[in-house]
């Protein structure tokens, strides 16, 4: 490790809060699928920043839209309006069939907001006795780190010796639809969860889940949220990951590469009346809606769309989870993924996934394990063939050694 390298890490280490264990890279510049290090080393990013650079680093139009913006007004607050967020509303509910839109920032604020919006839909609307509503959620979620999200978390880690915590959440298994219909009372407002379990390792649940999900909350008038933060935007080889199953969500949350990795950006949509129960002074946000997020929202969900990255999510993924799962290591416990978003579970006793993570740099891959065992793999949707052939390469190298 060059001197310069070791010079970064040795001051993150005297002042940043060590809420984070990186890999032992120091990353100067990205374009496309590829980045660099501060030594000009070359990687593959596979982890594309948890799904938020699906564009691929530095788009140059998302780039260039950015730029103007950013040269002519930023921020106004939404004390004012701004010639940017009737356009953004109107191209986002287009695309996604919403009617309403309520942006904000981070993915978190999106869940916050969601929760919110339900619960004040549930005393006005649904008629659920003032602060009895309840949100069912489903074990080994990941929403987000703010203080109520973590509250119904499974995750000894994210909770431990951060509460107390909010109260009015239910916990259900993932996948299981009869749990589900068990959960629900008079008092539920909500089932919040995410199409395919990103955080839990790529949990995808079995065929037909979501099509009970979405008979349950309609025969219940309990509104069904979809986390579609790191699912969404062609990550699964959809623009939504809701579409492999035929349905659609009451309220869907978009963050992440809703700005292509340029910006924090997320929104709220609603394809009903949830986010109409919102009256002026009941909630907002010092940034969210501002002109410069709503202009790279635009252009990063225009590249999105116009270059074909949804449709070369699934091409290049269905080719991806072929060649894993045409691996032969004894390493390999399970091989999973739909789009772009992929997982590859070791057996516990071929040792800790960081290590072949580690391996995978020195091969010029950068990718991220989840939960000890699991490597997740989620390369930028304009990743070619050649590459993903050129990654399965490294895969199979690194994967039929043993770092145990
Ligand atoms: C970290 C995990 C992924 C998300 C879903 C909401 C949010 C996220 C489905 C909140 C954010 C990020 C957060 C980041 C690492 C990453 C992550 F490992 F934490 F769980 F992707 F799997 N819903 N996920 O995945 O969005 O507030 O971060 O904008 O906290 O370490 P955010």
């Amino acid at each position: 490790m060059s001197s310069s390298v070791i010079d970064f890490l040795a001051t993150e280490a005297r002042f940043g809060a060590r809420n984070y264990e990186p890999i032992g890279v120091v990353l100067s510049r990205g374009e496309g699928v590829w980045v660099w290090d501060t030594e000009g080393n070359r990687y593959l990013d596979c982890l594309s920043a948890y799904s938020a650079l699906n564009q691929g680093h530095c788009h140059p139009k998302i780039l260039a839209a950015m730029v103007e913006q950013a040269s002519r007004l930023t921020l106004t607050s939404r004390a004012f309006h701004n010639d940017q967020l009737a356009p953004f509303y109107e191209e986002i509910a287009a695309l996604t069939g919403s009617h309403k839109v309520l942006p904000m920032n981070s993915g978190a604020e999106a869940v916050e907001s969601a929760i919110k919006s339900v619960r004040k839909w549930g005393y006005e609307v649904k008629g659920v006795p003032d602060g009895q509503a309840e949100i069912i959620v489903c074990t080994n979620n990941f929403h987000g780190r703010t203080l109520g999200i973590v509250g119904f978390s499974t995750e000894p880690e994210t909770r431990a010796h951060f509460g107390p915590f909010a109260p009015g959440f239910k916990i259900i298994p993932f996948g299981d639809a009869a749990a589900l219909e068990e959960a629900i009372t008079q008092n539920t407002v909500a089932f919040l969860v995410e199409p395919i379990q990103g955080e839990a390792g790529v949990i995808i649940p079995p065929p037909g889940y979501f099509t009970g999900v979405r008979k349950l909350c309609t025969a219940n008038n309990v509104m069904l949220v979809l986390d579609e933060i790191q699912t969404g935007l062609g990550r699964t080889g959809k623009l939504l990951a809701e579409q492999h199953e035929g349905i659609e969500a009451d309220v869907t949350l978009l963050g992440k590469a809703l700005s292509g990795g340029f910006y924090p950006v997320s929104a709220v949509l609603s394809n009903n009346d949830v986010l109409g129960t919102l009256r002026p002074g009941q909630h907002g946000s010092t940034f969210g809606g501002n002109p410069l997020a709503c202009a790279v929202a635009r252009a990063a969900l225009r590249v999105l769309v116009e270059e074909g990255m949804i449709e070369n999510a699934a091409t290049q993924g269905a080719r991806f989870l072929e060649g894993l799962k045409a691996i032969r290591a004894n390493t390999i416990r399970d091989v999973r993924g739909r789009g772009l978003m992929l997982a590859v579970e070791l057996h516990p006793e071929a040792g800790r996934a960081r290590r072949y993570c580690e391996a995978l740099q020195g091969k010029g891959i950068l990718a991220k394990d989840t939960h000890e065992h699991t490597i997740r793999i989620a390369p930028p949707l304009v990743i070619t063939s050649a590459q993903v052939d050129g990654a399965l390469e490294q895969f199979a190298t690194i994967l039929t050694q043993d770092f145990s």
